[in-house]
């Protein structure tokens, strides 16, 4: 069983690679929910729905996210009701915030709901939330505390970044499966994600950060950081503010003790001794995933630098 630590696109990106390596019944993905916010009063898992509509051929690929050829007239009627507009949901997106709250009103949990609509879209890979209790990431910036998404996406990232906070994640549990999968995998990735909000999200939930480190699997991360910036989304200044280096650098600082390995970047390869030097093997390679061919070779990439790894966690 590989076990993937999951953002949104960078991620859903990598997975596309990997089921083309990997039987996916024989992959878990462990997604990140701090992004999670209510929109029109429905519950909306933006990366959960990422990897989701990504394996599922659906996704809109030009944005990562949302489905493909979607239309917004709801959104557009929302508008005219006087709704907040800025996430732009379309139509058949809303369908599944629509159906995800339903049932999480009659009770089941974000993990069940998760699990029934991966199967509804025939997605062989299983997608865990890394939580079923709610977990909000929100920055801190001169206006305030905002939620991520509000941050990211309303505001365009264009605050300064003084801080970053999990709100609930002291009293969140991992959903079902989530350690079990860390306890039995035969290899444990760190997709390309934010090391701070996404991977620094499910790290942070009790119980996670040690299982990954105790587990008897090889762990390889790959750096979502090339050649000083990220490959998409808001890394460098949230890296900036927690005191990392927006660099391949400062991804294995904020790794270090949890992985064995981490995958850089060509344009990265001058920073390999320095980054072998934090306790962890280098493997460098092409990280940019253009086209199918490019993801299939850094999962094969992945898999291989897990084969051949060895124990570098304490
Ligand atoms: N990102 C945007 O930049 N603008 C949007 O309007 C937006 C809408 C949206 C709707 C559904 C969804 O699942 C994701 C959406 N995203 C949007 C992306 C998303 O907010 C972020 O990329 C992730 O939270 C980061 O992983």
């Amino acid at each position: 069983m590989i076990v993937v630590l999951a953002g949104g696109v960078g991620a859903a990106r990598f997975l596309e690679g990997l089921v083309q390596v990997a039987p996916p019944e024989e992959i878990v993905a462990i997604i990140n929910t701090g992004d999670d916010m209510v929109f029109h009063g429905l519950h909306v898992s933006p990366d959960i729905d990422i990897v989701t509509y990504t394996l599922a051929g659906i996704v809109d690929e030009s944005q990562g996210w949302g489905v493909r050829d979607d239309t917004t007239h709801a959104l557009s009627m929302l508008a005219q009701l006087g709704a907040e507009t800025w996430f732009k949901l379309g139509d058949r997106d809303l369908a599944v915030h629509i159906r995800r709250t339903e049932l999480l009103r009659a009770g089941w949990t974000l993990s069940e709901v998760t699990d029934a609509f991966r199967r509804a879209l025939k997605v062989g890979v299983r997608l865990l939330p890394m939580s079923d209790d709610q977990v909000a990431t929100e920055i801190c910036t001169p206006v305030g505390w905002l939620h991520f998404q509000r941050y990211l996406v309303q505001r365009r990232a264009r605050d300064e970044v003084l801080g970053v906070r999990f709100i609930g994640i002291d009293r969140a549990c991992p959903a079902p499966g989530v350690i079990e999968a860390l306890q039995q995998a035969d290899a444990v990735i760190i997709a390309p994600s934010n090391p701070v909000v996404s991977v620094g999200t499910i790290l942070a939930v009790p119980g996670v950060r040690d299982a990954v480190t105790s587990t008897p699997a090889p762990v390889v991360a790959v750096s979502p950081i090339v050649a000083g910036a990220p490959i998409k989304g808001p890394a460098a200044p949230l890296m900036r503010a927690v005191g990392l280096d927006v660099s391949a650098r400062g991804v294995a600082v904020c790794y270090r003790g949890v992985i064995d390995t981490l995958i850089i970047d060509q344009a990265d390869a001058g920073l390999a001794d320095e980054i072998r030097a934090f306790g962890m093997e280098v493997a460098v390679t092409d990280t940019i995933m253009h086209g199918r061919a490019a993801k299939r070779r850094l999962a094969e990439t992945a898999l291989s630098a897990a084969r051949t790894a060895t124990r570098r966690r304490p």
